[in-house]
Formats: structure tokens, C-alpha cells, sequence
């Protein structure tokens, strides 16, 4: 019995929706517990892509339960459109099948408005690059205790009152800052009424639902979204998501005892790649960060964005060990690396004048530090067709086996491709 998180060790997409579907055949229930629909996991299955923002990389696999954490924002109009999306492949999207936590905060339609009005009035070096989504404005009004939760939907009375609630603050910011037209609460209410009332029958306990189920020996899959150098507390701040992306957030997340966690899966990207504003020390400008985004098809699976791609960074990697302990690592798009001839691997930076292994944590400190390197020689052959370690080439190995030993973490999960089967299990 196993119940295992997976999480980002980087800066997001480092293919943990591949990852997460392909343990899903260990596991019974598959569950989201931060972030929102900003969150783009792909899985590919015989050739065919999925994107997937909200429900849980388990969905494909027909007889598991897929469900929604408390610590997840939701956008409820994206949640249905996603399982209709689902439902007109053929796949079971009924509720029970999918359940969203009473808890689970809503996000708004004043949500979105204010994320993207304060990115557009925000000066060039403080822009964060948000994907929009409302992610942090209904972060914060969960914080303030004022958020909509997923089970107000069943009371249009509370609902609506709670918009009303909500709008006093944020129709004195539209108007006295952004210079926009202020929300009227029955119009709000009025466009979110019928999204609420279908919403209504996946709503359930989800605390309960993943404690019995745990209690009669069933395995949970717990699925983290970005990447833990985007966590509110231990990232790159203010350069960050508005949620803790670490593995400790999978208990507080879902309403389950850190006890009964038993194992860590931390996917790490064979380089490096962040979307959005933000320090990163090994970026690349140069061919071989053309050759990474464009063999590595690097490109936002929200937003479209182009992903800023570098080398692999083992201080961020180091931290994120520590940070999540992970009993394993899953790499992801080694295939990615062949064809260069030279692989460079970050292993401390130099900072004001000295040397160090971990990221410094004031404010921007990353901005400040220059990457170190080992070079280590590249391979030509094109290995998306192996399938065991042996079928690697000698430099991909020892790849490999460097990372590990300098992270003291076994890699027991590689990934030479998008689809489910491109996959080496040591
Ligand atoms: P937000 O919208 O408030 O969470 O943005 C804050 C920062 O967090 C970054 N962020 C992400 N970084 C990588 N991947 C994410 N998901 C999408 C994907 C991103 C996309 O799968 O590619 O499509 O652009 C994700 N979500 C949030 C974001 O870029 C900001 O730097
Ligand atoms: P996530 O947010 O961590 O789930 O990752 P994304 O889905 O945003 O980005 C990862 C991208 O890499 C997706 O397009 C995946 O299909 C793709 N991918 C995953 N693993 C591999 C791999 O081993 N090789 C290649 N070439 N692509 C991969
Ligand atoms: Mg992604």
C-alpha cells in the first residue's frame, strides 16, 4: 500500500501530467491540492494529446475516482467546460467520479478582472507574467475570509450575499485605481447561477472520501501543480504562484494526515525551463537554448507562451530536496538533450565573492548569482525508442547517474518521450 505525491522540482512543467497518468495504475484516487486552471498537464496516449487544467492527470484511466482538493482555487466555468471537453471523448466525468471539496475556493469572474488589470498596471520589472486565471486575487480573499466555496453553491442565498460582500473592496479598486466600470453583484450572481447549480453534484467531503478510502487499503495519488521554485513561501518571491507547491501541501491541500503520506515523487526536467518573470541563473540565449525550446516544443500549456529554456540547475534542485524530500526522481525529456554536443550541468553558483550550493533567500538574491558548471559530453543517437536503461547511450547514462549522486536521490523513473510509453522504469 502506497499513497505518493508527485510534485515539480523546478519551475513547472517538468511533465507531471505524464507522470502523474502514468502511476495512476497504482492508484485508486487521484487528487489535485493546490493551484487552479492555472496548471497545464499534457498526457499523451497512443499518440493522442490531452491538456488538462483542473481535473487530475488520473481521469484516462476509466475506473479510478479523480478528486479536488480544498487547497485548489477552482474556476468552475473552466471545470465544466473541461468535462465536457472529456465527456464528448468518451471518457466518465459523472459526479462521483469526480469530486470537488466543500472547501474548495471559487474562483471569480472580479477574480480574473483584477489579476489581469494588475499586471497590466504594474510597471515592466514588477510584472510577474500571471497566466491570468485569477489565481491570486481569489488566493487572497480566502485568506481574508471573504472567498465563495465550493459549497455555496448549494445556498444561492449565501452566494449571492457573498458577492455582494466581496465586490464592496474590489468595485473601489476598479474604479478609484484601474479606472474600470464597477461589477454589479445581481449581474454577477445572475452569470454564475446556472455554473452553481451544475456544480452542485460534484460538491462532497472530500477529507472523508480520501480517509475511508485510505482506511480500507485503496492507494491515493496526490497530483502538485507548478513547480516548487514557484512556491508563495520557498520561491523565487515575489516571482511565484500564490499557493505552496511543495510536497507538504499535498496533506493541508486535501485534508489528509502528513503520517500518511508514503512516498515522494519529484519530476525533474532534464534542463530547465520557466515561463513568466523571474530570475533564473542558467537561462540560455544562445543556440543551444533554441535547441532546447524548440526540440523540447517548450511552449506554455496554458497560455502559449514560449517557455525561457537553460541548463539544469542543481543548487534550485538541490534546495528542492530539501524542501520535499523526494524517495525519487522521475526525469523527464531526456530525449531533448541528444544532438548536443556538450551538456552543462549547474552544480553551485558563485556569489559575492565566494561559492554556494543552495539559493540565497533575500529578495532577488538569484538574480545575483552566476551559474558554475561541470561539462559533460553529449550523445547524437535519438533514444525516444529506448525502454531500459540499457538501450541509453553511455553519455546518457552517466547523466543520469551524476545527478544522482550529487542530488543523493535515485532516479527511478525516466522519460524519453510524451507518450505513456516512452518510458524507462529502473
Ligand atoms: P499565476 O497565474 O498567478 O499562478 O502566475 C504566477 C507565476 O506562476 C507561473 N505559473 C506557471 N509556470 C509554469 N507553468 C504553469 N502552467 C502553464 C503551463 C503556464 C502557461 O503548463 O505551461 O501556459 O503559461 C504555470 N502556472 C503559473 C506564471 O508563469 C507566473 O510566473
Ligand atoms: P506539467 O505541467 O508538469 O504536467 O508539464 P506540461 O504538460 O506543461 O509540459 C510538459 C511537456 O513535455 C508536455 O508537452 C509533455 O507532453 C511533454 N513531455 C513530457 N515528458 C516528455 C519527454 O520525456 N520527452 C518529450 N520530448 N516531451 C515530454
Ligand atoms: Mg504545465
Amino acid at each position: 500500500m502506497s499513497n505518493v505525491v508527485v510534485m515539480g522540482a523546478q519551475w513547472g512543467d517538468e511533465g507531471k501530467g505524464k507522470i502523474v497518468d502514468l502511476l495512476t495504475e497504482n492508484a485508486d484516487i487521484i487528487v489535485r491540492f493546490q493551484g487552479g486552471n492555472n496548471a497545464g498537464h499534457t498526457l499523451v496516449v497512443g499518440g493522442e494529446q490531452h491538456i488538462l487544467h483542473l481535473i487530475p492527470s488520473g481521469i484516462l484511466h476509466q475506473d479510478k475516482t479523480c478528486v479536488i482538493g480544498n487547497g485548489v482555487v477552482l474556476d468552475p466555468v473552466v471545470f465544466l467546460q473541461e468535462v465536457d471537453k472529456l465527456a464528448a471523448k468518451g471518457i466518465d466525468v459523472r459526479p462521483g467520479r469526480l469530486v470537488v471539496s466543500k472547501k474548495t475556493q471559487v474562483i471569480m469572474p472580479y477574480h480574473k478582472a483584477i489579476d489581469v488589470a494588475r499586471e497590466s498596471y504594474k510597471s515592466k520589472e514588477h510584472k510577474i507574467g500571471t497566466t491570468g486565471r485569477g489565481i491570486g486575487p481569489c488566493y487572497e480573499d480566502k485568506m481574508a475570509r471573504i472567498g465563495i466555496r465550493a459549497c455555496d453553491f448549494a445556498d444561492p442565498e449565501l452566494f449571492r450575499a457573498k458577492i455582494e460582500r466581496a465586490l464592496v473592496e474590489k468595485n473601489a479598486l476598479f474604479t478609484s485605481l484601474y479606472g474600470m466600470e464597477p461589477m454589479d453583484a445581481e449581474a454577477v450572481f445572475q452569470e454564475m447561477k446556472a455554473v452553481a447549480e451544475r456544480m452542485i453534484p460534484y460538491v462532497g467531503d472530500v477529507s472523508n472520501l480520501i480517509g475511508d478510502a485510505m482506511d480500507a487499503g485503496r492507494n491515493v495519488l496526490f497530483e502538485g501543480a507548478q513547480g516548487t521554485h514557484l512556491d508563495i513561501d520557498h520561491g523565487t518571491y515575489p516571482f511565484v504562484t500564490s499557493s505552496n507547491t511543495v510536497s507538504g501541501n499535498a496533506a493541508a491541500g486535501s485534508g489528509c494526515a502528513p503520517s500518511r503520506l508514503n512516498a515522494i515523487q519529484a519530476v525533474v526536467k532534464a534542463y530547465t525551463t520557466r515561463v513568466g518573470a523571474g530570475p533564473f541563473p542558467t537561462e540560455l540565449t544562445d543556440a543551444d537554448g533554441e535547441h532546447l525550446q524548440s526540440t523540447g516544443a517548450e511552449f506554455g500549456a496554458t497560455t502559449g507562451r514560449k517557455r525561457r529554456c537553460g541548463w539544469l540547475d542543481l543548487v534550485v534542485l538541490r534546495e528542492s530536496v530539501r524542501l520535499n524530500g523526494p524517495t525519487g526522481i522521475a526525469m523527464t525529456k531526456l530525449d531533448v538533450l541528444g544532438g548536443l554536443s556538450k551538456i552543462k550541468l549547474c552544480t553551485r553558483y558563485g556569489y559575492k565573492g565566494g561559492e554556494i550550493l543552495y539559493p540565497p533567500q533575500e529578495e532577488n538574491g538569484l538574480a545575483l548569482v552566476e551559474p558554475l558548471y561541470e561539462v559533460l559530453p553529449g550523445w547524437s543517437e535519438d533514444i525516444s525508442t529506448a525502454r531500459t536503461w540499457e538501450d541509453l547511450p553511455e553519455a546518457a547514462r552517466t547523466y543520469v547517474k551524476r545527478v544522482e549522486e550529487i542530488l543523493g536521490v535515485p532516479v527511478s523513473i525516466i522519460s524519453v518521450g510524451p507518450d505513456r510509453d516512452q518510458t524507462i522504469m529502473r
